[in-house]
């Protein structure tokens, strides 16, 4: 049997709908050129100093010589627009739940693959969450990896597995994952269960993807927004953002701040009503 391929759609011209449908049905879909180089070149200069100090992996999954760096929201002005991005919010706004008030931010989070770099374990990011066996029609995430530099086999472009995602075992093996790949500027986006991993960078260079994901509203973040992002950065980031962040409830009484204050008004004293109700 034939390994499918990745589903891939122009970022220019594709709607919500088509790419919500596909990351649906297959549980992945790439988005070609949604941004342009400038940007990728823009949040790489940002964040290479970050990447610079910080140790390799400790172990084999976060991979020995591969760079990890969080915090995006507070180190890279340019990649507010990559996390914010409209397009990927509408499909996360679509593919998440059923039974979603809200979704958030989960993680934000540069991967640099270094030469050499072996592949990392397939695994699904819902994992996270204690391996708990969410009913396999139920989307607790969506992630996506935008490619910073360009993702081909050899540069460790990340392995997915199509259709892997309604599963409720891992059956897939390595012979099962195909390359997401796709120019700088792209960014594959898939589920919590769709099975995939890092790919193993047999190329001179460094692979460098940025790791954006969304979760629904009541569940815990993976990176603690509101220490990793200093308070007074958060003030001045967009309103949309800064909900995105966790400065919002997550449902009808999640995260409320003291009198039953919405978490916003921390940061805009203008939206000041309390109450669970309060809008
Ligand atoms: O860097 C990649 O391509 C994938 C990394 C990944 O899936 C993870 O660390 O959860
Ligand atoms: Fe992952």
């Amino acid at each position: 049997m034939s390994t499918p391929a990745v589903p891939r759609v122009d970022g220019r011209t594709a709607s919500a709908d088509d790419v919500a449908g596909l990351v649906a049905e297959r549980g992945v879909c790439i988005v070609e050129r949604l941004v342009d180089e400038a940007t990728c070149d823009a949040v790489l200069g940002e964040l290479q100093p970050h990447l610079d100090a910080v140790r390799p992996g400790a172990d084999d999954f976060e991979g020995r010589s591969t760079r990890r760096v969080g915090a995006i929201l507070g180190r890279s002005a340019s990649a507010v627009g990559l996390v914010a991005n409209e397009l990927v919010l509408d499909v996360a706004d679509r593919v998440l739940g059923p039974d979603k008030s809200t979704f958030q931010l989960h993680l934000t989070q540069a991967i640099a693959i270094g030469p050499d770099s072996p592949a990392q374990a397939l695994h699904r990011d819902q994992w996270c969450f204690d391996f708990h066996a969410f009913p396999p029609e139920m989307v607790v995430e969506v992630s996506t990896i935008w490619a910073l530099t360009d993702f081909t086999e050899v540069t460790g472009a990340t392995r997915v597995v199509p259709d892997s995602h309604r599963s409720a075992e891992v059956t897939a093996t390595d012979a099962d994952a195909v390359p997401a790949e796709m120019p700088r500027g792209s960014v594959v986006v898939y589920t919590g269960s769709t099975v995939h991993g890092g790919g193993a960078n047999r190329s001179d260079g460094t692979r460098v993807g940025l790791n954006v994901d969304y979760t629904l509203g009541w569940l815990r973040q993976e990176e603690n927004q509101y220490l990793s992002v200093p308070v007074e950065v958060a003030r001045s980031l967009p309103e949309r953002v800064q909900r995105l962040m966790g400065y919002s409830m997550g449902s009808y009484a999640l995260g409320y701040v003291d009198d039953l204050r919405d978490p916003i008004s921390v940061l805009r004293p203008d939206r000041g009503s309390t109450g669970f109700a309060a809008d």
